[in-house]
């Protein structure tokens, strides 16, 4: 057996984009009049919730902001704007993929693996990073983008990474994951995907311990991650020679 596909995680796997999103989170806030703004130490909490849309309604909910109850009805049109603005602010170039995934994403393309994603994040967003990132066309690279408001539950639901399975006629262990968060990992788990974690700004400290491993990044030959835990150790960077590698010696952390 080994492994037919690699499906990615976006935020905080293909890119540190979360400061952007909060930024546009912020922006838009000042666009609808609301003196609100979300700080590093605010976002950090909020992320524990995927998706703009729930995250705006739990701060809502738990943060009792001025402007809470007008803000409740409108919150999809919010978010809308909220996606218009980081897709503008992202078009205004200086995006960068983390170490190792382009490198990853091109090795395994001509190696033949087919490859996806599973995201929380919208649609545009997803595409506006990889035309930024790879140059105008790159989702062509994807078989298949399972993203945001695709199925009902958000992770840590498994929902987004069945869609994605669904869409590559894969089974579950034809395919490794990897993500950069608790709530990601929950989810692929649950979908009974393989899944490596690679530690992102807002995510270091969480519990990944359900990864198969846990690195600071997929690393490049001159620049080697530093490994946390599980599979990697001794390693410098990920390649598809050692995915299938680990394909081939893996038992799932339980
Ligand atoms: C990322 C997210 C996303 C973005 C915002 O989670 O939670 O919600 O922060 O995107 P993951 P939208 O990396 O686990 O997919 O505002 O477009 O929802
Ligand atoms: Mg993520």
């Amino acid at each position: 057996m080994t492994f037919q596909a690699l499906i990615f995680d976006v935020d905080g796997t293909l890119a540190e984009t979360e400061e952007a999103h909060r930024r546009a989170f912020n922006e838009t806030f000042g666009d609808f009049g609301l003196d609100w703004h979300w700080s590093r130490a605010v976002y950090a909490d909020l992320l524990k919730i995927t998706g703009g849309k729930e995250r705006i309604r739990h701060f809502i909910d738990h943060y009792r902001p001025e402007d809470a109850e007008r803000v409740r009805d409108i919150v999809g049109q919010l978010h809308q704007e909220k996606t218009a603005r980081y897709v503008r602010n992202m078009g205004g170039g200086g995006v960068r993929l983390r170490p190792g995934v382009e490198r990853l994403i091109r090795e395994a393309a001509a190696a033949g693996m087919r490859l996806a994603i599973a995201t929380t994040t919208s649609l545009p967003n997803v595409k506006i990073l990889l035309d930024e990132a790879l140059g105008a066309g790159a989702t062509g690279l994807f078989e298949v983008i399972a993203a945001g408001d695709m199925v009902a539950a958000k992770k840590p639901a498994p929902d987004v990474y069945l869609l994605a399975l669904e869409r590559l006629g894969l089974p579950a262990d034809a395919c490794l994951a990897i993500e950069d968060s608790y709530n990601g990992v929950m989810s692929a788990r649950r979908a009974g995907i393989t899944t490596l974690a690679t530690t992102s700004d807002y995510t270091r400290l969480e519990d990944l311990r359900y990864a198969f491993g846990v690195l600071s990044d997929l690393g490049e030959p001159d620049a080697p991650f530093l490994h946390f835990s599980g599979v990697g150790a001794g390693e410098s960077h990920v390649t598809v020679d050692l995915i299938q590698r680990w394909c081939h010696g893996r038992a799932m952390p339980q």
